[in-house]
C-alpha cells in the first residue's frame, strides 16, 4: 500500500520510473538482436530499485495501467533517440501486466503509444508470463495478443515452463517465441533433468516454428550446451547485464 502511494506520487511527477535494457545476443555471432525493457525506480532515498521491491505495482488495479503506459512512452521514446543517432536496437520488448489486460482497451492504447512515438512496429515486441495469461479472461487476452500480433508485434512467452499451461498457452495465443525460464539454465552443467528440459523445449520451438530465448545465461560452459542442441537467441549476464538508457548506444557501437 505504501509503496503504491509512493508509485502515484512518482507517477504524477512524472520521476523515478525509468526503463533498463538488457541485450539479447545471437549465440553464434554475438550481435545484439534487441533488448529487454526492464523497469527500475530511481527512489529519492533507497536509490536504484528493481522490481523486487516494488513489482506490485505493475499487478496493481489503480496504479497499474498508468505504471505501463509510463513505462510503454519512454522506452518508445528512448527507441526514437537511438535509431535518431543512427543505431539498430534491433527489437525490443516489453512487459505486460495484468491489470493492463483487465482494464480499457489496451491493444488500442498500446498501438497508438508507439504510432505516436515513430517507432516501427518491427521494433517491438511484448514479453507476458503464463501468469499474466492466466489472470484474465483468455478471450479478453487473446484478442489483445491476435491484435498486437497481427500489428507486426511479436510476442514473446516469458518464464516458459514453469507455470501451469505452457503447451496449452502455444495453442491458444499467438506466441511468435518462447523464453527458457532461467531456472532451467541455472544448473544446466550439473543437472542432467534441466538440460533434458532445455533440449526438448529448444526441439518444441523448431517442430512449431518459434523462436526460443535462453534466459539467465551466466555461463561460457551454459553458451556452449545451448549452441550445441540448436539454441539461437540468449540473454544473461554472459552477455550484458540490464543497463540504463544512456548505457544502450555505447553497447551498440562496441558490438558486433
Ligand atoms: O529486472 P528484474 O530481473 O529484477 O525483473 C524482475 C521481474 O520483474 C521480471 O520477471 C520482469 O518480467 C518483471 N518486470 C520488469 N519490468 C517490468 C515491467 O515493465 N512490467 C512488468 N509487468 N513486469 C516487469
Ligand atoms: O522474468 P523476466 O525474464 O522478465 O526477468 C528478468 C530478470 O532476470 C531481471 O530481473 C534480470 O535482472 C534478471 N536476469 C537477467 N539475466 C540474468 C542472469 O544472467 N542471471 C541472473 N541471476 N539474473 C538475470
Ligand atoms: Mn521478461
Ligand atoms: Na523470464
Amino acid at each position: 500500500v505504501a509503496v503504491t502511494r509512493e508509485m502515484r506520487a512518482a507517477l504524477e511527477a512524472g520521476s523515478g520510473l525509468v526503463a533498463f535494457y538488457q541485450p539479447k545476443v545471437d549465440l553464434a555471432s554475438g550481435a545484439v538482436i534487441g533488448f529487454e525493457a526492464l523497469a527500475r525506480w530511481k527512489h529519492p532515498t533507497r536509490g536504484l530499485l528493481a522490481p523486487a521491491s516494488f513489482s506490485t505495482v505493475f499487478d496493481d488495479p489503480e496504479i497499474g495501467v498508468a505504471v505501463g503506459t509510463a513505462l510503454r512512452r519512454q522506452i518508445c521514446a528512448d527507441i526514437v533517440h537511438w535509431i535518431g543517432l543512427g543505431l539498430n536496437p534491433g527489437r525490443v520488448f516489453i512487459n505486460l501486466s495484468s491489470a493492463q489486460f483487465a482494464q480499457g482497451d489496451l491493444a488500442k492504447s498500446f498501438l497508438d503509444d508507439v504510432a505516436c512515438s515513430g517507432v516501427p512496429l518491427g521494433l517491438i515486441g511484448v514479453e507476458v508470463t503464463e501468469t499474466v495469461l492466466l489472470a484474465g479472461s483468455a478471450d479478453r487476452v487473446n484478442a489483445v495478443l491476435q491484435t498486437l500480433h497481427a500489428a507486426g508485434i511479436r510476442v514473446a512467452l516469458d518464464d516458459f515452463g514453469t507455470g501451469y499451461a505452457s503447451l496449452t498457452h502455444l495453442k491458444q495465443f499467438p506466441v511468435d517465441e518462447i523464453k527458457i525460464d532461467r531456472s532451467f539454465i541455472r544448473d544446466l552443467e550439473r543437472d542432467a533433468n534441466d538440460a533434458a528440459i532445455v533440449t526438448a523445449v529448444l526441439q518444441l520451438g523448431r517442430s512449431l516454428g518459434l523462436d526460443v530465448t535462453a534466459e539467465g545465461v551466466e555461463t561460457l560452459e551454459q553458451a556452449t550446451f545451448l549452441g550445441q542442441e540448436g539454441c539461437t537467441n540468449v540473454q544473461g549476464y554472459l552477455y550484458g547485464k540490464p543497463m540504463a538508457a544512456e548505457r544502450v548506444p555505447w553497447f551498440l557501437r562496441n558490438r558486433p
